[in-house]
């Protein structure tokens, strides 16, 4: 899966994408992510990305310009939709990652910064729009990495074992319940020892144990 993130904060990404699991992916080709910086696009001559309001009110709206001639250049190399990453969007659940991995080649994020985007560029090019939360963010890249990282659980082969995103908290195999209790070496920490079924090597009364913890 191909995902092209649009920002006007190119190195916020660098590091949650270059360890573990998602460098992982996009070293065996299962992920693709390009980034592209916005203000690449501006055609003013200092670079301007941002002005006031029409009407008046509080802080900065981040300007048509530079967003549809990025967007436009990225949709040539991406034909998925345009996610406009915004607390006005529709919230991120379990299923509505899995939909997105499921049903997508590609997606195009767009990352929103101070107090929105022009409202030509929703009305032109924004085909859905996602929020991760009942709150606030700065911008919307923290949301995109969010996305892109719950997205890409679901993609076949990104986790070592096929089975994990599907055993997770909030899955449906789990009847929407979080997960039982995990414990590792040592059998004993701090006084306290791991449950003696888990150490049994029962494997009936072990799944019938983890059934009886789920949280
Ligand atoms: Cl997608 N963006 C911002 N700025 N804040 C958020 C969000 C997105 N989702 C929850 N809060």
């Amino acid at each position: 899966m191909r995902f092209d993130i649009c920002t006007l904060f190119p190195d916020m990404f660098t590091s949650y994408f270059s360890d573990s699991i998602l460098k992982r992916a996009k070293d065996e080709g299962l992920i693709e992510i390009r980034i592209h910086n916005i203000r690449d696009y501006s055609k003013d001559k200092h670079k301007k990305v941002d002005d006031t309001p029409y009407g008046g009110g509080a802080g900065m709206l981040m300007t048509a310009q530079p967003l549809y001639d990025c967007l436009m250049a990225v949709k040539k190399i991406n034909s998925g939709p345009v996610v406009f990453m915004t607390p006005q969007g529709k919230k991120l659940t379990h299923t509505h990652a899995k939909r997105l991995a499921m049903n997508n080649e590609s997606l195009i994020l767009l990352c929103g910064r101070y107090e929105g985007i022009d409202q030509r560029i929703r009305d032109l090019l924004v085909d859905k729009e996602i929020s991760i939360g009942n709150y606030v963010l700065t911008g919307g890249e923290l949301a995109t990495m969010v996305v892109v990282d719950a997205v890409s659980r679901f993609i076949p082969g990104v986790l070592g074992d096929e089975a994990s995103a599907e055993e997770d908290s909030f899955s449906r195999r789990l009847g929407g319940k979080k997960e039982y209790p995990h414990y590792t070496k040592p059998a004993i920490f701090e006084g306290l020892e791991v449950p003696a079924v888990l150490r049994s090597g029962n494997h009936a009364e072990i799944a019938k144990w983890r059934k009886e913890h789920l949280r």
